[in-house]
């Protein structure tokens, strides 16, 4: 049986860097996203026992050996649990370039992991499809659930799991991407992890998440704008400081990303409701509401250096789709 399955990326509001067990991907800490539906993954999976191999193609580019490797690695821990003997063929593309510091191993593994399943007409609760989504990639759990969605700490694997807080029609939220640099990022998020605890600030992040998931989550609930951006930046400035401060030192930012952080600061106080936050890259996410997208891309636009906009609106989960790959 043939299955597709479209994913969206997220965007963390409260972010996930550093683990406490690698095999499992289990976080250091809790974390809280959105899904974005300008940038997904559309990835078909058919399971052939006339197969010798896996065969995986990205059809808007090329795979390292290494992506392949651990899409196969996961692909081997869904078989291993199925106790499916065949291989499978798998066809991807996404909906933006791989490394724009939108998220594609989120989106990737998320499409993957839902797709195999079906393809396998095995029916999982959404929650064990998060959990199997997680061990791909561990951002990626948080794009199964539809809209705004809390991914948990847990203390081991079921624990560990994504669902949704609030679905995508739940507030009009526009996540404006800019993209400052088109170009992979130097170093993967994976490796950049593994020197977390070198960092003298780890510690004191992972200390007051908790405190900052309840503040976020009340914002979310009240519809709070300001307070919500307010969490969303101070967050995206603790995660960077810590990065910035690992040995040797994870730093992703550009001269164009910290003149629109400055920039938007400067917006904010002409009384423009804009808040920024940063992943691995460069590349800037610029949250406001939808009220406000026309006046924010009108200021990005004044940027030299921006070399793209995406605009993103608040998303559905993945979800199985009949248009096939192939
Ligand atoms: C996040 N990031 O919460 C944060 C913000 C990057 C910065 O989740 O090793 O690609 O595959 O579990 O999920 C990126 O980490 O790492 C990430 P792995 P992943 O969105």
């Amino acid at each position: 049986m043939k299955a597709t399955a479209i994913a969206p990326s997220n965007i963390a509001f409260i972010k996930y860097w550093g683990k406490a067990d690698e095999a499992l991907r289990l976080p250091l800490n809790g974390s809280l996203s959105m899904n974005l539906d300008a940038t997904n993954t559309v990835t078909t999976v058919e399971f052939s026992p006339v197969l010798s191999r896996d065969e995986v193609t990205l059809l808007d580019g090329d795979f390292s050996d290494k992506e392949i490797e651990r899409i196969i690695k996961s692909l081997n821990l869904i078989r291993s649990k199925t106790n499916t003997y065949s291989f499978a063929r798998i066809a991807t593309k996404n909906t933006f370039p791989k490394g724009a510091g939108a998220a594609a191993s989120a989106s990737g593994f998320a499409a993957l992991t839902v797709a195999a399943f079906a393809a396998l007409g095995i029916t999982l609760s959404e929650k064990e499809l998060t959990v199997f989504a997680r061990m791909g990639s561990g951002s990626a759990c948080r794009s199964i659930p539809d809209g705004f969605v809390e991914w948990k700490k847990g203390n081991d694997s079921d624990s560990s799991y994504a669902y949704s807080l609030h679905p995508s029609t739940y507030w009009d939220l526009r996540d404006v991407l800019v993209i400052v640099d088109y170009r992979m990022k130097k170093i993967s998020t994976t490796e950049g992890q593994t020197g977390v605890k070198t960092s003298p600030f780890w510690r004191d992040r992972v200390a007051g998440i908790p405190a900052k998931m309840a503040a976020i989550k009340a914002a979310l609930k009240a519809k709070n704008f300001r307070a919500l951006g307010r969490i969303i930046e101070e967050d995206c400035l603790n995660m960077h400081h810590v990065m910035q401060t690992q040995n040797p030192p994870v730093y992703y930012w550009n001269d164009v990303t910290k003149t629109i952080m400055d920039s938007v600061v400067g917006w904010r106080k002409q009384g423009l409701p804009v808040y920024f936050t940063i992943d691995a890259g460069p590349n800037v996410h610029l949250v406001c509401e939808a009220k406000d997208e026309a006046a924010v891309i009108e200021k990005v636009q004044t940027v030299a250096g921006v070399e793209n906009i995406i605009v993103n609106r608040p998303a559905q989960g993945t979800h199985l789709i009949q248009d096939h790959l192939f």
